[in-house]
């Protein structure tokens, strides 16, 4: 069987192998593992070896005793790989998982590859492609709302809504296949309406997916979130405020801040990476054109732009600045305890969605955090799939395409068989997705990901 072949026993220690720790674990899998481990291992007390229930017991190897461990063996198929696996608990010295290791490697078991234990439980249905990669994100995950939304997603929502799409395709590839083949004409023009529109609620249904990609990929290098407006009205201070810390330089003269600054903050769970930002302004000075400059630069890269207004002399925001960010945006009045309650009430009811801080006294902040967590996670609101991982954008990026092209090529009214052809393109994308076409060849280059032991 090549590369996948599953017949070796396989050997890697489960927890990490260089670092000394209270206790480690050494993972074996398959045909033959139980008899290995027999050989060295002796269980105190005279009963025999009960598959899932552990024994504690000595580890030896041709040079004598290596280290007292507790012994769990299971049977295929009720185990993580679905073979005979065995899990030693050792205690956690690098010098001894090398040497339990080398003890099984010495009597014919092979060191394994990264994730050639989720590996085989995938090539023995004991889960799909997307609860692997599932495996891998939770291990990865930086924060508690990071590793709770991928195990959402392993417990197949994703899945589910694949198939959904995938007989969606067949029903209307069914569809055209029987007026082709039965048909005296072409279908007709209400047929072709019909279509047309299922394929629009799809080609949307899986741009939206794709959207949630960005999301995912945020998560873990975190949200750009950019602060600019006019020099002097409080970007920098602000900047201090959220990250707690006086790291930005203050003065009260404009144009204080040159180059960009940023720190790793997290706000409602979310990872973000703040960045404070020259004042903009029609600038003579060089160094704070640049400034300036950079800021232009960053705008199609950033997941959020908070404009700062002082609440004392409002301005319109650059046109220019709005239509570069275009819904990334949101507008922040600062200064708040420079202008009277009254003043400010009357102007949040005529700027919507303007929201009123001041660093000084702390008003609006929490408010201003509340924001910035919704509008960063407006992307996922009442989503209930979403992609983890490059590969899982990759492929539905293409499907996207696909989809998008196929319905463009049946507006300008291209045939419906070649919108049959665009949705077999599709669904053979969507195979590779979940593992259903060509798992061996997806195996190797997701597998390389994962560390060993899993
Ligand atoms: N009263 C009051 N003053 C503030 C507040 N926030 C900032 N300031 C003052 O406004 C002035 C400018 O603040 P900065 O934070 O340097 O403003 P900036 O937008 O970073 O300015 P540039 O870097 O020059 O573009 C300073 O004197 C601050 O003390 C606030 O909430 N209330
Ligand atoms: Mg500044």
């Amino acid at each position: 069987m090549g590369r996948y072949s599953d017949v070796d026993v396989i050997v890697a220690p489960a927890t990490p192998a260089q670092a000394k720790s209270a206790l480690a674990i050494v993972r074996v899998s398959g045909e033959g593992c139980l008899g290995l481990v027999a050989h060295c291992f002796r269980p105190k007390g005279k009963a025999p070896l009960k598959p899932w229930a552990p024994r504690y017991g000595d580890w030896m190897d041709v040079e004598g005793l290596v280290d007292d461990v507790m012994v769990t063996t299971f049977r295929g198929p009720r185990s993580y790989t679905g073979q005979d696996m065995v899990e030693i608990s050792c205690h956690g010295n690098p010098v001894l998982i090398q040497a339990i290791q080398t003890s099984l490697t010495n009597l014919g078991a092979r060191q394994a590859r990264p994730g050639e234990f989720t590996m085989r439980a995938v090539l023995n249905g004991k889960m799909d492609l997307l609860a692997a990669e599932a495996v891998n994100g939770l291990i990865e995950a930086n924060t508690r709302y990071q590793a709770d939304l991928i195990r959402r997603q392993s417990h197949g929502p994703l899945v589910t809504f694949i198939n959904e799409q995938v007989e969606q395709m067949l029903q209307m590839q069914a569809h055209i296949e029987a007026t082709i083949d039965y048909g005296e004409e072409d279908i007709d023009a209400l047929q072709r309406e019909q279509l047309a529109g299922k394929l629009k609620t799809m080609v949307d249904a899986f741009k939206r997916l794709e959207q949630t990609a960005r999301f995912s990929l945020a998560m873990k290098r975190g949200f750009k979130v950019l602060l600019t407006g006019e020099p002097n009205v409080g970007k920098s201070t602000l900047f201090n405020t959220l990250v707690r810390h006086e790291r930005a330089i203050v003065t009260e003269l404009p144009g204080t801040t040159r180059d960009l600054i940023s720190e790793q903050i997290e706000i409602g769970g979310l990872p973000i990476i703040l960045m404070d930002s020259a004042g903009i302004r029609d600038s003579n000075d060089r160094i704070e054109q640049l400034g300036i400059q950079k800021i232009y630069e960053l705008l199609h890269d950033v997941d959020l732009v908070l404009f700062l207004n002082d609440a004392a002399e409002p301005r319109e925001p650059y046109p220019q600045l709005k239509e570069l960010t275009q819904e990334k945006w949101f507008e922040v009045v600062t200064k708040q305890d420079l202008v009277e309650e009254s003043h400010v009430a009357e102007k949040d009811d005529q700027m919507k969605a303007r929201v009123p801080v001041s660093a000084l006294t702390g008003k609006g902040l929490r408010q201003l955090e509340q924001q910035i967590v919704i509008r960063l996670s407006t992307v996922m609101a009442g989503q209930s799939v979403y992609l983890i991982n490059q590969r899982q954008e990759e492929i539905i990026s293409t499907v996207s395409t696909l989809l998008k092209s196929a319905a463009d090529d049946f507006d300008m009214g291209f045939g419906e068989e070649v919108l049959s052809s665009y949705l077999n393109a599709a669904r053979q994308q969507l195979g590779e997705l979940t593992g259903e076409t060509d798992v061996e060849d997806i195996l190797d280059r997701m597998f390389s990901n994962f560390c060993l032991g899993k």
